[in-house]
């Protein structure tokens, strides 16, 4: 079988959120499950890649016609620790653009060319696809092009469609006045909000053959008012349903054992030696070394989402109380302002750096102990994953994915892996923080915590699985071992 791949952005090479994670981690979770499979993982030659040394092959060199303009189109091919990934340079790209830019609109003519470019390229190649696998707004043009621009090719006879809903606000709302120079309509599938139609998610929607999101809990709240984005009326109707696949994390990447950001490796079956990675990042933090008092940690994007003011009013409740904070990360202004204002009031017990620092999260995870996760709303979410995986227990609000992953132990006395708030906000949050505070002082009790957390299987094994099943499930006959000119 073959699967074409298409994100706006794949770690290793460039990781600007969760979706990176995840297109970098997938693809290989796929590969070493069926051998068979050929993926090819396909996204921009974004400029700030340029500023890396790769080891790159050019693969092709064609012409992308479009009513608009005829672009030249240069594909790259580089090997990466994750496997191989193909890259799209161009005339399509601004290599002066950063991944995503505030508005849409703006981001618009690249990932419209990014997408085409990318089907035009199986095209050259003769290889054609089974399933296009497409990622949020920035891909979801793909699947309207296989039916707009290419019904009659035959290299996509066969071809179905999968879109994964990866955060469902960002809907590409402002990038519809891009469809007419690149030969696209806007969606006609009635069921879709009128407002929407013109919206790169939408044309996704309306063409895939199969609609994912990252959680079965996230593929459930989406049907509701409340986190449907405006949207929930029409996964209501949708037939089959919005399935829900969960994300999972690179357990070799992520693992305490061969870490070589943390200075002491550790395991399950010695958490005792976590103290030292505690005591190293305390010192780093300009902390005086004690383990009994708590290390709270925030880690990732500084965002309204990600509920940075919820965590930081339910700290101020609790300021009373003996902890530590360590904030890291980078994200909206306003947001970054509060955290810093915060840090600075609290300038005994609380840490925040605002950048982004691969490392140091490494060594975060690995010292503090618990790690919070506020967020409003939480389609998968990656960092309470990364946390369990190292014994950082989550103190999360319950929705999305964040509900499907972590057992919360005051539900589940003795079965918990975290901490569990129903409401999404300060109050309903600081009083979950303040069960988990107390949790951690009856210490026999927190290490059980952790030693659960820590052997949660969050890894791809089963996820990569149920992706596999569900192109299988498109595609019984397979265009694999047919090229282009067979089929014609
Ligand atoms: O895990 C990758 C990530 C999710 O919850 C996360 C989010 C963005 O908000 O699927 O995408």
């Amino acid at each position: 079988m073959r699967v074409l791949f298409l994100a706006a952005e794949a770690a290793p090479l460039i990781k600007v959120g969760g979706l990176g994670d995840v297109a970098g981690s997938l693809p290989k979770a796929l590969r070493e499950l069926d051998p068979q499979l050929e993926l090819r993982l396909v996204i921009p030659f974004h400029g700030v890649l340029r500023e890396q040394e790769l080891q790159l092959e050019k693969v092709s060199l064609f012409r992308l016609n479009t009513p608009g303009k005829t672009f030249n189109v240069e594909i790259y091919m580089t090997q990466t620790s994750l496997g191989e990934i193909y890259l799209v340079g161009g005339d399509g790209i601004d290599i002066t653009a950063p991944v995503y830019q505030s508005d849409p609109a703006l981001d618009a003519e690249k990932y419209c060319y990014f997408s085409l470019a990318s089907l035009e390229f199986c095209v050259q190649e003769q290889w054609p696809p089974d399933i296009v696998h497409a990622n949020d707004w920035h891909t979801a043009f793909a699947l309207k092009a296989l039916r707009d621009r290419f019904p009659e090719h035959i290299q996509f006879e066969c071809t179905k469609g999968v879109l994964t809903i990866h955060n469902l606000p960002y809907q590409g709302q402002g990038a519809q006045g891009v469809l007419p120079q690149f030969g696209l309509s806007a969606a006609e599938d009635s069921r879709l909000p009128e407002w929407s139609r013109g919206f790169p998610l939408s044309l996704g929607l309306e063409c895939a053959d199969r609609i994912t999101t990252v959680s079965p809990h996230y593929a459930e709240e989406i049907q509701s008012p409340e986190f449907g984005a405006g949207l929930d009326g029409y996964f209501r109707g949708l037939r089959p349903a919005v399935k829900g696949v969960l994300n999972g994390i690179d357990h070799d990447e992520w693992n305490p054992a061969l870490d070589k950001e943390v200075k002491q490796p550790f395991s399950s079956r010695n958490i005792g030696q976590r103290a030292e990675n505690k005591r190293e990042l305390q010192n780093e933090l300009g902390f005086a070394a004690n383990n009994a008092i708590p290390l709270i940690a925030m880690v990732g994007r500084v965002d309204v989402q990600k509920g940075v003011d919820i965590a930081v009013a339910a700290l101020e409740r609790s300021v009373h109380l003996p902890w530590r904070a360590v904030i890291l990360g980078t994200g909206d202004p306003e947001l970054e302002e509060l955290l810093s204002a915060f840090a600075a009031r609290h300038a005994q017990q609380v840490r925040c750096i605002l950048s982004y620092d691969r490392s140091l999260a490494h060594r975060i995870y690995a010292g503090a102990d618990m790690i919070l996760i506020p967020s409003r709303y939480e389609p998968c979410g990656l960092t309470q994953l990364i946390g369990m995986r190292y014994g950082c227990i989550p103190v999360a609000t319950a929705v999305g994915g964040l509900v499907d992953t972590i057992t919360d132990e005051r539900v589940y006395p003795g079965r918990g892996t975290g901490f569990l708030a129903d409401h999404q906000n300060a109050e309903g949050f600081s009083r979950v923080l303040h069960h988990a505070l107390g949790a951690f002082g009856e210490r026999g009790t927190w290490r059980k915590i952790q030693a659960r957390a820590m052997r949660r299987d969050n890894s791809w094994s089963r996820s990569a699985k149920e992706y596999l099943e569900l192109y299988t499930s498109l595609q019984p006959q397979t265009n694999a071992g047919k090229t282009g000119e067979e089929k014609n």
